[in-house]
């Protein structure tokens, strides 16, 4: 067995801060990866800029193995970190050094701190214009405090870094080289992972993350805490209630820069792959013997949100997609479940699957995934989960930071206090205010496309999951109305051009439209049935300049979050491989009626 030195860290910060470049360079740098290789290697993620998965690397430094997993930084992937937490032994808290400690900074941070962990700070991005690193410092050093951190954790190191460069220092003052200063720093402040008395214990592996392979099957991610795993092995698993079953290791393997590497035997203190365990979950303990006792559960997040999946029942079903049935689409949603910790999937209904997930994003994610892979769904609006405890029912709640200019502010108010948004504390300064704002997850619904237009894109908002609260009551938040086509055919500029002074269109001239699709909202009051197909009158004479010849505003194009976001209770979204549509869940004027008279 080579016993080469473990140690274990994982990568935290808000979104955007530069954990990613950070973990790329520590891979470059160390031989792992070749340079333009990236950590976030999925399509979507490359397309968004975002880390949507946490993944795991490692890098070899001075004959140690550093075991390194990248987390995502966006609030709906919150507790995907949570569960990474458990189980390293250090994080490195990337702060970037203009903007300084964010919502999801002091989330991350408060979490490790919880779990006793002693952070690295590292102090990322030194090399912008307005970067402050001393301040960042200071903001870093108060968060610590206010989240009650002990003397030993606050007694942090700091290192400055310009991750997309490859630099870090431990003085601003030192000279710029390389990711050494840094990678140092983890040798010496980060705990041996593992021990020989460790290794000579029975097995004992706890799963924080689940993969899916083709043709293996679910695999589990997880720490080796004891003892020493081998491919063939005969295993328990077990939860904390004590239930137990058994299962064989048919497969195993440690990660190696961004590639999985086959072994035959992991020790202690590294984390593995394990595949031949089809119903392992994320928390549960693969041991030895019987007899041993599971490790302590990880909690997962519950779903905030739920909405159906449908087969696409539009006039225009079919016509991009190749899975379109609900067998298709219900294997694929079996298939999600494999390794979508925070999904939960109801198959229960005949008409519908309820898919229960953790906000917006999460689901917009599932959503453009499939569309990619050639499905055609439809999907009814997004509500939140209620839930009852001793006779009261309850109702997710979000804490907001938002940044505007200040003369913004009071819009900003006003609109989330009808939204039931509760200031907690205003602050200001060089003319932004910040505000910190309580709201049911409800009233957040459908605000942030609002926002970007009420703060002509200069605010920013970042909202978190804070807890069931009890319910506050009825929320009327929609202004605008639908309008709805009554016509089938080919939208003409001449009937847009009319249309487009009653309100904002998500369509252009010559989209193919159908009657009960939802082509842009109304201005003021109530939904508004339009004919977008409707050419100029012919007349005798010759009309003057052509259809092509009149000039739209362009429209706000339906993007799946921005559907989501917009549609109304009686509305359905399409969702297709190269379109996004709205429409009314009955198509007719008519059936409407009806159904509202019910
Ligand atoms: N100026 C400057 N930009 C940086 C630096 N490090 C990262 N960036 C930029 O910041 C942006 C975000 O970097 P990422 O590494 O993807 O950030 P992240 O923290 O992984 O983001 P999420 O995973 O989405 O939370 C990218 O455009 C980077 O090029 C830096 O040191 N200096
Ligand atoms: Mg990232």
């Amino acid at each position: 067995m080579s016993l080469m030195e473990i140690r274990n860290i994982a990568i935290i910060a808000h979104v955007d801060h530069g954990k990613t470049k950070l973990t790329d360079a520590l891979m470059h740098q160390t031989g792992m990866a070749q340079a333009g290789v990236s950590m976030d290697s999925n399509t979507l993620e490359q397309e968004r800029g975002i880390t949507i998965y946490s993944k795991n690397t490692s890098v070899i430094y001075k004959g140690t193995k550093i075991n390194i997993v990248d987390t995502p930084g966006h609030a709906d992937f919150g507790s995907e970190v949570e569960r990474v937490l458990r189980s390293i032994d250090c994080v490195l808290l990337v702060v970037d050094a203009q903007e300084g400690p964010m919502p999801q900074t002091k989330f991350v941070l408060k979490k490790s701190l919880e779990l006793g962990l002693k952070p690295i700070v590292v102090i990322n991005k030194i090399d912008k214009p307005a970067a402050r690193p001393q301040w960042c410092h200071e903001m870093v050093l108060e968060l610590f405090m206010d989240l009650g951190a002990n003397d030993e954790q606050l007694d942090f190191t700091t290192v400055y870094a310009i991750a997309k460069q490859g630099i870090a220092k431990m003085n601003l003052a030192d000279e710029s080289k390389d990711l050494t200063p840094l990678l140092d720093v983890v040798l010496e402040k980060v705990p041996v992972a593992s021990s020989e008395e460790k290794m000579a214990e029975p097995l004992r592996v706890q799963p924080f993350n689940l993969a899916y392979d083709n043709f293996l099957g679910r695999l589990a991610i997880g720490r080796i805490y004891e003892g020493i795993v081998k491919n063939g092995m005969n295993v328990f698993v077990k939860k904390t209630s004590g239930e137990v079953r058994n299962g064989k290791i048919t497969k195993l393997f440690t990660f190696k820069g961004l590639e999985r590497v086959e072994v035959e035997s992991a020790a202690a203190g590294d984390i593995v792959m394990i595949a031949g365990l089809p119903d392992i979950y994320i928390g549960e303990t693969i041991c030895e013997n019987q007899e041993q006792s599971a490790l302590p559960a990880i909690n997962i997040d519950e779903p905030t949100i739920c909405l159906n999946f449908m087969v696409n029942s539009s006039p225009f079903a079919g016509r991009e997609g190749k899975f379109v049935t609900s067998r298709q689409i219900r294997e694929r949603l079996e298939k999600e479940l494999e390794v979508n910790v925070g999904l939960k999937i109801d198959f229960s209904s005949s008409e519908y699957y309820k898919v229960y997930g953790r906000g917006e994003l999460h689901i917009a994610i599932l959503l453009e995934n499939m569309r990619r892979e050639g499905y055609e769904i439809q999907v009814s609006q997004p509500q939140v989960i209620f839930k009852e405890e001793n006779g009261q029912k309850l109702e997710p709640f979000e804490e907001l930071t938002i940044d505007v200019p200040n003369e913004l502010s009071g819009a900003v108010i006003s609109k989330l206090a009808k939204r039931r948004g509760a200031v907690m504390n205003i602050g200001s300064e060089h003319n932004h205010t910040r505000l910190i704002v309580e709201i049911p997850t409800r009233g957040l619904l459908g605000y942030r496309g609002e926002f970007v237009v009420d703060t002509r894109g200069e605010g920013i908002l970042c909202s978190h999951f804070i807890g069931f609260k009890p319910y506050v009551g009825e929320i009327e938040k929609h202004d605008v109305g639908s309008m709805v086509s009554m016509a089938s055919g080919k939208a003409l500029g001449f009937s847009l051009w009319n249309l487009q002074e009653r309100g904002t269109l998500y369509i252009t001239a010559g989209i193919d439209v159908y009657e009960g699709m939802v082509i842009g909202n109304v201005a003021k009051g109530d939904d508004m049935n339009v004919n977008p197909t409707k050419g100029k009158q012919l007349t005798n004479m010759r009309a003057s300049g052509s259809d092509d010849a009149i000039m739209l505003t362009p429209p706000l194009a339906l993007t799946l979050e921005r559907g989501l976001e917009i549609m109304r209770d009686d509305e359905y979204l399409e969702v297709t491989p190269q379109s996004v549509r709205l429409r009314k869940k009955y198509l007719t004027e008519l059936e409407r009626k009806r159904a509202l008279k019910g």
